[in-house]
């Protein structure tokens, strides 16, 4: 299909001009905001409340780490100790201009965000629901207080690693989420989560929920790669009802101790960024972070745009942190008492008492009792969470995996047929009943988006071209580029956007050209993707597949040939395939769209064009489960992907020595099939892998050591592994086929190992 905008050689002179970014727009004062009707005594209350809320929260932490506190004597707080004293009107302004159903993404420094989501969150929920959402029994009094107190003791049995916390303990203060109320993380990498908000929208936009994602990052988090990534993927022309996405940068100054103004950055203001990617210049907008009013007002107009489906917007919010980075920070190094003190003089809880007192919502002393009751209701609600119970350590590995599928799903899900562009036609099979490999790729996808109208398809020019490797060619026709489409050359953001779509309610097929380039995405697809379920204590999904290639053979050399799947093994929560035919890749594939968890699905390019017999016939593979390709009694031959058939064709050259070699294909590399593996060998005796990577910590030497501990005993001479030199793949013809395994090395090892 051709492109909407052709691109033609139009060369006139003129000046680039961008659209003006306002600074400190807003004019409003909360006697104006009440008796305009925009706020009630009542809303006004309460965002004084939860801002009381997280500073006392913080000065909780101040005292605990010190081991000050009276109720508690023998207890330090261990853990992270990034407060946001100061930064309390960024949390509570934004987060009350959005509605209860919309999401936000957090920060290292997000105990206020948590703590302002779920109680706005609350705040929108009815009495029964309310019950069902804190457990409290039903005959609760004062059921909104006593909800507002178990969401701060919640909150802080997380950051105490207790069972009754958010996570269950598994994430602490630094990855606290609350999936119920549309808090989608906090995160501990600088700059996480600014892709998975941008997917988060990109997902509310397909599913026209009519959400908005407030992603709250900070301004050391503006100079990471990922930021650049996410803020062009949200902008992209071809998202033509926007990406309903408000990144929020909460500027605190510094980073950790680097300062963002005439230091770490060559602009004044950050949002200045916005004017570099779109015509809107992203609607940017800087913000008095520490005038609850201003953010409010600020984060309400951004919210409009957003649902109009002019997304995104960009807002800078200037605030400060009156402690250091974290309590170990010594602050006065690179900061002096002036400046602190000026801040101190906009601190935002006095500037909105004064508003309070001034509107009429409160007395001087009413303010005053407010300060104390949260004070106290924090102290409660810490002693609390202290004296609640340590999560079992039996239970370790609880909520790192789904279990669940989405094998059986309504049939209102289905694509329905009006909404494809053209009608479907299944890959024509030979004589034999035999398609492609790359064919029987294009169909498994084509059925699962047929299947389930949740699946979408992108990445690197996976569109009209049908990707590097022909793989999804005449998908686009079908579907349309609303569901397949071309993502920006930005893997990481390909990944991290992917994995926020999957966890508000999506299915998305990425792709990564290479897997070469998945070091591109280390950090979204090892820290977020793979981690956030089980840091998140088991309460969200992220049903994702990255299908993804290896290769070899091609001369392509060191950044376009390697064999990288056990960089994706060694993390926990990812499932990792990788298919050898086209029977297996197409059930396998299907089994990875419906399984719950992100799954590296990787295709060899070498067997692209390999012919397969592949039932037109709906059929899946279950994930984790091997195959024998060929029986035998001698040896257990284990390999996967390219290398599965390399090692047939060794097991046939040896059968002329009398060998009789059984080979397994594991299929899934993770979970392995060891009962398979193991069985084998106890018959056999003997194991060899045959593995392309290079052999120093390739996944060979997980499988033979998986297998070895379960059969040790039955073996009749050390497990081998034949692969890769430890050099990156050499491009030279001799060197690269010096460099991988070959039937004849294999058959080689085979006859060394059963002594002929
Ligand atoms: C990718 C990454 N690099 C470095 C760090 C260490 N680190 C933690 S917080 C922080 C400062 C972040 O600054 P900013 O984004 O402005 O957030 P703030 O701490 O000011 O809230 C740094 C460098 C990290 N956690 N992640
Ligand atoms: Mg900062």
């Amino acid at each position: 299909m051709p492109k909407d905008v052709p691109v033609l050689p139009e060369f006139v002179p003129a000046e680039i001009t961008a659209k003006p970014v306002p600074t400190f727009t807003y004019r409003g004062c909360l006697k104006r905001e009440l008796e305009a009707g925009r706020l009630t005594q009542d809303d006004a209350l309460r965002m004084f409340r939860y801002m009381l809320a997280i500073r006392c929260f913080e000065e909780m932490i101040v005292t605990l780490k010190g081991g000050r506190f009276a109720p508690l004597p023998g207890l330090r707080f261990i853990g992270a100790t990034h407060l946001s004293i100061g930064q309390e009107a960024v949390a509570v302004g934004s987060i009350s201009a959005i509605d209860a159903k919309d999401y936000i993404t957090s920060t290292h420094r997000g105990h206020g965000h948590s703590v302002a989501k779920t109680a706005f969150a609350m705040d929108a929920m009815s009495d029964q629901e309310l019950l069902e959402y804190t457990g409290l029994p039903a005959d609760t009094e004062n059921l909104r207080d006593q909800a507002f107190n178990h969401h701060l003791y919640r909150t802080l049995c997380e950051l105490l690693g207790k069972e009754d916390g958010y996570c269950h303990g598994r994430g602490g203060g630094m990855h606290i989420a609350d999936f119920h109320t549309g808090h989608l993380g906090a995160n501990a990498i600088v700059g996480g989560s600014i892709a998975i908000a941008t997917g988060a929208a990109m997902a509310c936009q397909k599913l026209a929920n009519g959400r908005v994602v407030l992603c709250l990052m900070g301004d050391g988090a503006a100079n990471n790669g990922i930021c650049h990534e996410a803020f062009n993927f949200a902008v992209q022309d071809q998202f033509k009802e926007g990406c309903p996405v408000i990144f929020l940068i909460e500027n605190n100054q510094y980073g950790m101790t680097g300062q963002s103004v005439g230091e770490v950055t060559g602009v004044r203001y950050l949002a200045q960024r916005g004017m570099g990617y779109n015509e809107e210049s992203m609607h940017a907008e800087v913000v008095d972070g520490m005038n609850l009013l201003a953010v409010r007002d600020a984060v309400q107009r951004a919210a409009e745009l957003c649902r109009q489906g002019k997304g995104p917007v960009l807002l800078e919010c200037l605030t400060y942190r009156y402690y250091g980075h974290s309590l170990s920070d010594n602050r006065m190094s690179y900061r002096t008492k002036e400046e602190e003190n000026a801040w101190l003089q906009k601190d935002p809880i006095e500037q909105f008492q004064c508003e309070l007192v001034d509107g009429g919502v409160l007395t001087q002393e009413q303010a005053a009792a407010e300060r104390e009751a949260m004070k106290q209701r924090v102290e409660w609600a810490t002693v609390a969470a202290a004296n609640s119970a340590d999560p079992d350590i039996r239970e370790i590995t609880r909520g790192l995996l789904a279990e669940t599928t989405s094998d059986d799903i309504p049939a209102s899900l289905a694509t329905p047929e009006s909404a494809l562009l053209t009608p479907y036609k299944k890959v024509k099979r030979d004589s034999e009943g035999a398609v492609l490999y790359r064919h029987a790729v294009a169909e498994a996808i084509a059925e699962e988006m047929l299947r389930d109208k949740r699946v979408i398809l992108y990445g690197e020019d996976v569109a009209d071209y049908g990707g590097a490797f022909g793989a999804t060619r005449g998908l686009i026709e079908v579907f349309g580029r609303e569901r397949v489409f071309n993502a920006p050359i930005s893997e990481a953001a390909i990944i991290g956007t992917g994995a926020g779509a999957a966890m508000v309610g999506m299915r998305p097929i990425v792709e990564i050209m290479y897997i070469d380039f998945i070091f591109m995405t280390m950090d979204q697809t090892g820290n977020q993707a793979a981690k956030a379920r089980y840091m998140f204590g088991g309460k969200c999904s992220v049903p994702m597949v990255i299908r993804t290639t290896i290769g070899g053979g091609k001369g392509y050399a060191g950044q376009h040939s390697q064999s990288l799947e056990a960089v994706c093994t060694q993390v926990p929560g990812l499932k990792v395939v990788a298919p050898s035919t086209a029977y297996d890749v197409k059930g396998l594939l299907k089994a990875a769209v419906r399984d719950d968890n992100c799954v590296v699905f990787i295709e060899h390019q070498n067997l692209y064009t390999e012919k397969g017999v592949c039932p037109e016939e709906e059929y899946t593979i279950p994930l984790g489960q091997g195959i024998v390709r060929r029986e035998g009694t001698d040896i257990t031959v284990v390999a996967y992907s390219y290398m599965a058939p390399v090692a047939l064709q060794a097991a046939e050259m040896v059968a002329g020595d009398g060998i009789s070699v059984e080979m397994i294909d594991p299929r899934t590399l993770r979970p392995l099939d060891v009962d398979l593996i193991a069985g084998s060998v106890s018959k056999t005796g003997r194991l060899l892998v045959v593995c392309q990577a290079p052999k120093f910590g390739c996944f060979g030497e997980t499988i033979v050591y998986t297998t070895q501990e379960r059969c040790f005993s039955d073996m009749k001479a050390p497990a081998r592994i034949v692969a890769a030199y430890d050099v990156p793949p050499p491009m030279a013809a001799p060197l690269e086929r010096e460099n991988l395994p070959t039937p004849e090395k294999v058959a080689q090892a085979i006859r060394e190992l059963c002594g002929r």
